[in-house]
């Protein structure tokens, strides 16, 4: 018996073979010998998972045996992207499933393609959780995500005359094999209701009677690491109906009605928000932070209680790890939970809650600042709103003490904001800030600029908790996986695949960027991804493009402060300039294909006009015959992380341009400088230490620098913007592009004093440094030198760099390695 416990699943082509038509026999339920690309896809996804699966239990039960201090990411989006490569790649499997499914008729990298994306967050903070986790793995850390699994993720863009419309992205149609679904993990959520309050033995006891209850049920998603047998784990929380809450609903004779009322209870889970920097003050996502929250406290709970007879230790066994305010109910529910159903005292309670959590802050933007209404806390969440008053209380008695009777400063910390029109609100950053023990911002500027303005008074009252931790992207999904040629070249060049695991040793391709050979194999390389991404480009918009073109592509969210409007003035710039040469000149000009992609909130009329702008340039341009060779335009929808994976290493250039203080970091810029793709950027986010690590002669910089935005917008009313730019916006207003009364508002938002994220102030160093581009890739020795420099320079910008630091300067963890079968 112990032989065949013991018996892991083998590798070899055959084996694998016989795992693949046996999930599609006896799990799918499928002929053996006729099943479609769908259905080879899903059997290859089963039974990598049950490979998965093996080295997922042997690392829970290692971490439950070695019982070392665990950290918990808590995080309302996870943006993973396709499982199918990752996992292959992980497990070192690639070239045998490969052959296996060759042998039986089928090609992997077609049947790659048959994966939905799991889409279930926004962007750069999703990604960034995903990213996290993979570092987390690969670093053995004793690790697990926590999350929500909507039904819906990020709507699907369709790109109907130029215009965006929202789809549904109904991610779940066909299953999905990566999960496994926990039917025995389940617990109770509670909302609204009100609470009582009695003496027992002595002491006051607080006991919340709900209005309604949901259950949370767990799905497990195994997220293996490089190298290593480690697999951890991300738990996602769906909501069911609470079976032994509404018994009574069933008593009143409307059975019908009683049953749909408890299927409602699923919505709650059900559909991810698309907007990701304006907070809106709706209920049910108040629900969902709360029921995703609640969850995870009791588990975690749970999990340490089967070792643990008290909560002595909880602080040296858990770290909590809230992304963005979103989960930082957490703070009470913790609380709650402590000093309601495990009768602890205030005191105790708050010494464990204020040591376990840590915060990190994602943006600058005012309008992204979760406040939630009294009122609706009251509401849903009555005895945390009881509790949030007094941790409020204590903190400002203790602010009291420190500071002195300062009435001023007393209100601008408080938790509880007295609102306009009389209604107050919880400020839930300064919850999570008063609560945590570390605070952290994702890049240098940012952790100054949080230090400096946002939460200020908290930096001088506890400069301890304040932290910077630089954000990085795995090296694995973003470099090694997607970009197989170049893994292959660096590899040969370094004589070595450590370089994966420890991304600064790629400083050693310096010393090629000059040598020639070197420089042809590079180019080769990036031809050769350069081809795929055009095909995709082409498959996508209909427009062809050449990949003799430069690619210049900008694709992240499109918001105002990101600037997209840049580049498009840009490009209509770069038009005019082409209409006006004489064909001999315009024969010495570079060739470009510019591509814009990124989804607007479904709500924010102003992107969806930049969004209709780039399509209507992109229409006039293309279709103009006297320079279509020398300039594309198109717009590639429903950007998502496998698009990003074919255009992140086909680019020669990428667009990283917000207005210098309002990108807290971007990682896309790392993504692209990792992958050759050159960076015109501003000195904002994550950019500045870019440009520290592969030097800004390896980059193309411009714009005003982040300490003269404050004064530029005081004297935006006086600016003479430079005459290009006036003209190009003449252009837009003559309706060179057609729709000129729709691209008004857009027209006026940067001008007659608007122009709140300088566009006017940064066009012309914007324009100079396109052409310093143009320059330099018609030397193909420099912009080669400038592309190995720009990869042998992102050592830095690797999460396991990222991740390191976490576990060391704020979790306290250590590896916990997990023996090999
Ligand atoms: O930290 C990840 C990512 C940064 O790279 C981006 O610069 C930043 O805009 C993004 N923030 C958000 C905002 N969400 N909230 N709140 O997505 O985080």
């Amino acid at each position: 018996l112990y032989s065949l416990l013991d018996t892991y699943i083998q590798n070899d082509v055959l084996s694998i073979e016989e795992s693949i038509v046996s999930h599609v026999e006896y799990t799918l339920a499928r002929n053996r010998y006729n099943f479609d690309d769908l259905e080879a896809y899903q059997a290859t996804a089963y039974s990598l998972r049950d490979r998965l699966i093996q080295a997922w239990n042997d690392t829970q039960q290692y971490f439950k045996d070695f019982d070392p201090k665990r950290v918990y990411y808590m995080s309302m989006e996870f943006l993973m992207g396709r499982s199918l490569t990752n996992a292959l790649n992980n497990l070192a499997v690639v070239n045998q499933y490969t052959e296996a499914l060759r042998e039986m008729g089928y090609n992997l990298e077609e049947l790659v393609e048959q994966e939905r994306d799991a889409a279930l967050g926004n962007g750069g903070l999703g990604r960034l959780a995903a990213c996290f986790l993979d570092s987390m793995a690969s670093l053995n850390l004793p690790a697990w995500g926590y999350g929500l699994r909507y039904q819906y993720g990020m709507f699907r863009q369709l790109l109907v005359d130029g215009f965006q419309h929202e789809q549904p992205d109904y991610w779940l149609n066909f299953g999905n094999p990566w999960e496994i679904e926990r039917l025995n993990v389940g617990y109770s959520i509670k909302f609204y209701g009100h609470v009582s309050v009695q003496e027992e033995g002595g002491r006051q006891v607080f006991k919340w009677v709900p209005g309604e209850s949901v259950s949370a049920v767990a799905y497990d998603n195994p997220i293996p690491g490089f190298q290593t047998n480690n697999t951890i784990n991300l738990r996602l929380w769906a909501a069911k109906p609470d079976r032994e809450f509404d018994l009574q609903a069933f008593n009143t004779g409307d059975y019908v009605q009683a049953i749909l009322a408890r299927q409602r209870a699923e919505t709650l889970s059900s559909v991810l928000y698309p907007d990701d920097r304006t907070y809106q003050g709706k209920e049910l996502r108040l629900k969902q932070q709360h029921f995703f929250v609640s969850a995870t406290m009791q588990d975690v709970i749970r999990r340490y209680r089967e070792t643990h007879d008290d909560f002595e230790a909880f602080p040296d066994k858990v770290a909590f790890q809230l992304n963005d305010t979103h989960p930082s109910i957490a703070v009470p529910e913790l609380m709650r939970l402590l000093m309601d159903e495990h009768s602890l005292g205030w005191t105790r309670a708050w010494e464990i809650t204020s040591q376990v959590f840590a915060f990190t802050n994602h943006t600058v933007l005012p309008e992204a600042l979760e406040r939630w209404p009294i009122s609706l806390v009251q509401k849903l969440l009555p005895r945390h709103m009881q509790i949030i008053y007094d941790i409020n209380w204590r903190f400002l008695q203790q602010l009291r003490e420190k500071v002195g009777e300062d009435l001023e400063l007393m209100s601008r910390m408080s938790i509880i904001e007295e609102g306009e029109r009389g209604e107050k609100l919880v400020r839930m950053a300064y919850l999570a800030v008063v609560a945590s023990h570390t605070v952290n911002g994702v890049a240098a500027i940012h952790s100054d600029i949080i230090r400096n303005s946002v939460f200020k008074d908290f930096a001088d009252l506890w400069p301890h908790k304040f932290q910077n931790k630089t954000n990085g992207v795995t090296p694995r999904r973003w470099l090694a996986f997607c970009n197989p040629p170049l893994r292959a070249l660096i590899s040969r060049t370094l004589g070595t695949e450590s370089w994966i695991n420890n991304l600064t040793e790629l400083t050693a391709l310096r010393e090629h960027a000059d040598n020639p050979t070197f420089q042809e194999e590079w180019q080769e390389v990036k031809r050769t991804a350069k081809a795929a991404a055009c095909r995709k480009i082409t498959a996508l918009t209909g427009t062809e493009v050449s990949s003799e073109a430069m690619l210049d592509i900008q694709v992240k969210r499109i918001h105002e402060y990101k600037r997209q409007l840049l580049n498009v003035l840009g490009i209509i710039h770069r038009y005019d300039a082409l209409k006006k040469m004489s064909p001999e000149e315009r024969s010495k000009v570079v060739p470009r294909v510019c591509v814009i992609g990124g989804k607007a909130a479904p709500g924010y009329e102003q992107a969806k006009r930049i969004i209709k702008l780039i399509t209507a340039v992109g229409v006039t341009i293309n279709g103009d015959k006297e320079t279509s060779d020398m300039l594309k335009v198109v717009f590639v929808p429903d950007y998502n992380v496998s698009l990003a994976e074919v255009l992140i290493p086909g680019s020669d250039v990428s667009q990283h341009i917000s207005t210098a203080g309002t990108e807290a970091s971007g990682t896309g810029n790392m993504k692209f400088a990792m992958n050759g793709s050159l960076i015109i950027g501003t000195m904002d986010g994550a950019n500045v230490e870019i440009a520290d690590e592969i030097g800004e002669d390896n980059m193309f910089i411009f714009g005003h620098r982040a300490h003269e935005i404050a004064d530029l917008r005081k004297q935006r009313a006086s600016l003479k913007p430079d005459p290009r730019f006036l003209h190009v916006l003449d252009l837009i207003r003559q309706g060179t592009f057609g729709w000129e009364d729709f691209f008004e508002p857009l027209v006026e938002s940067i001008t007659t004093g608007g122009d709140f994220y300088l566009l006017a102030n940064d066009f012309p160093s914007y324009i100079a440094v396109q052409e310093e581009v143009d320059r330099a890739f018609q030397d193909k020795a420099r912009w080669t030198r400038m592309s190995i420099n720009s990869v042998a320079g992102c050592g830095w910008f690797s999460s396991d760099r990222t991740i390191s630091e976490y576990a060391k300067e704020i979790w306290n963890v250590e590896p916990c390695i997990v023996p090999a079968p």
